[in-house]
């Protein structure tokens, strides 16, 4: 068994989710509940990871792997998959797509972790700039719409796909979808695939 240290609310744990489930993985997978926050270093964690973060996958072996990127690509190798696509433009694009998305979500807990700050100890310059690269993002990809519709799914759209449900979860005030309308419409389409709906973060729980 690969034994995954997972949460039901992070979206990095959730890219490597759906790869498991479109790989088929989920029955090799041993998750083990790990909390994982900024300002609270998890000891148990650390033991597998030092930068205590999640996810982070431990092999049969001991040996551990992380971050998402690397779990992600690895569980695709093992299992001989397609969501890594090997070659041409579509390679390329599933990469940028990928750190697209895995930036967007940095920017996201970032700007989320200031917002929860006391009144008064907040960065509003901090906000400001999460806000205006939030926004310029949500552009960039409605630019970028008919691409991400040819394209096929692989961990490029996933990830696209998880920051956008980041942007539902916790930046509700947000209205990302009044911004970029077409993307919206382009996601819901995304969201209705069975391994992005199993593995949607609920609010409760
Ligand atoms: N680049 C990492 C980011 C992972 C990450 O930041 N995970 C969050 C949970 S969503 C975490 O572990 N935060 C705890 C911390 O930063 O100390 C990845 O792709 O896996």
């Amino acid at each position: 068994m690969l034994k995954l240290h997972w949460s039901p609310k992070s979206p990095y744990v959730r890219k490597v989710m759906i790869c498991a489930h479109e790989l088929q993985m989920l029955p090799q997978l041993e998750l083990v509940r790990s909390v994982a926050a900024m300002l609270q270093p998890n000891e148990r964690l650390m033991l597998d990871n030092p930068l205590s973060k999640i996810p982070t996958l431990v092999l049969e072996d001991g040996s551990t792997l992380f971050d998402s990127v690397v779990i992600c690509e690895y569980l695709n190798t093992l299992a001989g998959g397609t969501l890594f696509p090997a070659e041409g433009t579509a390679k390329w694009r599933a990469l940028r797509w990928h750190a697209f998305g895995d930036g967007l979500l940095e920017n996201l807990i970032l700007w989320r972790n200031e917002r929860e700050r006391a009144e008064g100890m907040r960065s509003g310059v901090l906000i400001e700039a999460f806000d205006l690269k939030v926004r310029a993002a949500l552009a960039q990809l409605e630019a970028e719409v008919l691409d991400l519709a040819a394209a096929p799914f692989s961990i490029g759209t996933l990830t696209i796909g998880c920051a956008l449900a980041y942007l539902d979860f916790r930046f509700d005030m947000l209205g990302w979808r009044a911004l970029a309308p077409r993307l919206a419409d382009w996601y819901a389409g995304l969201r209705a695939r069975p391994s992005m709906r199993a593995t949607e973060p609920q609010l409760e729980g």
